[in-house]
């Protein structure tokens, strides 16, 4: 019942998938301590390789953009020869790769860094503290300048040029999830009053900016974007968010994105001010390749393609406990439950 999956999708004329199943991005911090992904992670990567599209757990394009022990980053030579042998060992085994570049702006932590500060849109900090290093207690963040702004953004389209340079297929902005580019999508994050802050159109420029350098360095058919309309994850929600993201996606539309992707863990949830699931929500307003995910199985997923909800699913956990969850799904056999401990190990 899943046989759709297993069709191939033409992201745009550079890039066609070999089947629907992409791997989500998955955190893992498993990187060594310069942030430069090892062999083990090469070789994680390279046993999903059957899957359509692989995108890597997120990655940070610069020092100031960490919140977690061992994230790998994309800013180093080191850290660019450590991606380098995970694309070559993806693509040896006939897969495609895609880098999630990711800052965490307010959910960053100057103990890794060794910073004076954390750089957000507003003065708002996040209730709470790093996982697994609960001493580390979020601070309040420095609301960044116009200027600091401008940097970011070519920050992003330097590390989607490294991307390249190491021999991914593509990136995908990490748009999602309460990180920085989240945060200046809504209210409970974002309360400037100048041209970044106040209106749908001004908490959507700096996400645009980012969009458009990243395509203008490296493609828009090899970039994609990831958003969170619903907020679930180190951010509140707010109704006026809604307007936000109804302008950010009429002016992604007009863009030629390789797909967009929703950020949620579970796409039952339903928010009242987007009028039901992050998915549908989307799905309305925008008309492009659209990738859900959030709790699905590969028959729920291939129902919801079916059911032309979105055009591909991407798996999460049970690809963390499965690396031959695409063969699996393939043959009907059964498959390994997630469990968090799983997180201990790459296998
Ligand atoms: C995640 N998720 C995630 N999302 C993201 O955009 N970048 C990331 O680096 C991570 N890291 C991460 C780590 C772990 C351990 C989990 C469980 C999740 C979210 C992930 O991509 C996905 O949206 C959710 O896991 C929901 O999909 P599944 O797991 O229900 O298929
Ligand atoms: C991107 C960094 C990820 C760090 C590890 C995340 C581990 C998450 C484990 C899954 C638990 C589900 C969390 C649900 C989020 C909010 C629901 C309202």
């Amino acid at each position: 019942m899943t046989e759709n999956l297993f069709q191939p999708y033409a992201l745009n004329d550079t890039l066609t998938l070999e089947n629907r199943i992409l791997m989500a991005p998955l955190t893992r911090c498993m990187a060594d301590d310069d942030l430069v992904p090892t062999q083990a992670v090469a070789d994680y990567y390279a046993r999903r390789a059957d899957t359509g599209l692989i995108i890597s757990e997120a990655t940070i394009i610069r020092p100031d953009g960490q919140g977690y022990p061992n994230t790998p980053g994309i800013f180093s030579a080191e850290q660019i020869a450590g991606w380098q042998n995970v694309t070559s060992a993806v693509h040896a085994k006939g897969g495609k790769i895609f880098a999630q570049l990711w800052h965490t702006g307010r959910v960053a932590h100057p103990h890794f860094f060794d910073g004076e500060y954390v750089l957000a849109p507003s003065a708002k900090k996040v209730e709470g503290s790093v996982p697994r290093m609960r001493e580390l207690t979020y601070t309040v963040p420095k609301p960044a300048t116009a200027e600091e702004i401008d940097q970011l953004v070519a920050d992003y389209a330097q590390a989607a040029a490294n991307a390249i340079e190491a021999g991914f297929d593509g990136v995908e902005i990490h748009g999602a999830n309460g990180y920085l580019i989240d945060q200046f999508l809504h209210y409970s994050s974002n309360d400037r009053e100048d041209e970044f802050g106040g209106t749908p159109e001004n908490m959507a420029r700096f996400p645009l900016a980012v969009v458009d350098a990243v395509s203008q360095q490296i493609g828009a058919d090899r970039t994609a974007l990831r958003v969170s309309p619903g907020a679930y994850f180190n951010i509140e929600g707010d109704k006026r968010d809604r307007q936000v993201f109804d302008y950010l996606l009429a002016e992604l539309e007009q863009r030629e994105l390789a797909f967009l992707h929703i950020g949620i863990f579970d796409d039952s949830m339903e928010f009242d001010y987007l009028g039901g699931t992050a998915s549908s929500y989307v799905r309305k307003q925008y008309s492009k390749t659209l990738v859900g995910v959030g709790s699905y199985s590969a028959e729920t997923g291939s129902e919801a393609i079916n059911d032309n909800k979105f055009d591909l699913l991407a798996i999460g956990r049970p690809l963390i406990a499965n690396p031959d969850y695409v063969e699996k799904v393939k043959k009907g056999q059964t498959l390994v439950d997630y469990s968090d401990e799983m997180l201990a190990e790459l296998i």
